[in-house]
């Protein structure tokens, strides 16, 4: 379809009713990004604490924080943990608030007997994860 004239003739384009006619609309579509799982969260910092020797079941220790950079709960909601494996000194030493990180002791403690503990905390999060090769586990 084109114009033989030099200037355009608008009735040309005007939709009639006598034959075969291409029909047209458009619309805008909002794409809304979905966020996917493939942020792990990542402990802000690594930190030394101390403890008093003597001090009674459940003293906080510390509280540790990861953030995980997904833009939506539950991708980026945070979960901790202690690490369940033999070679995790601390494990029966202290627990962990699941949801806030903060630590406390489960025993009291000598110092006489042992002097540090080295104690290793992981961070969750809530969702299963899609990064290649997680197996559908949350990031850690
Ligand atoms: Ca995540
Ligand atoms: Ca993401």
């Amino acid at each position: 379809m084109s114009d033989t004239g030099t200037h355009t003739n608008r009735k040309q384009h005007e939709p009639r009713n006598n034959g075969a006619q291409q029909l047209a609309s458009e619309a805008t579509v909002y794409i809304q990004l979905e966020d996917v799982n493939d942020e792990i969260p990542l402990f802000t910092e690594r930190e030394q604490e101390t403890v008093l020797e003597g001090e009674p079941i459940g003293t906080k220790v510390t509280q540790v924080n990861a953030i995980d950079k997904d833009g939506t709960f539950p991708n980026n909601q945070v979960y901790y943990y202690i690490v369940d494996s033999p070679r995790n000194e601390g494990k029966d030493f202290f627990e962990i608030n699941l949801q806030s990180g903060e630590i406390f002791t489960k025993v009291v403690f000598d110092r006489e007997k042992q002097g540090a503990y080295a104690l290793e905390v992981e961070a969750r999060d809530g969702a299963p994860s899609a990064r290649p090769n997680s197996n559908q586990q949350p990031n850690s």
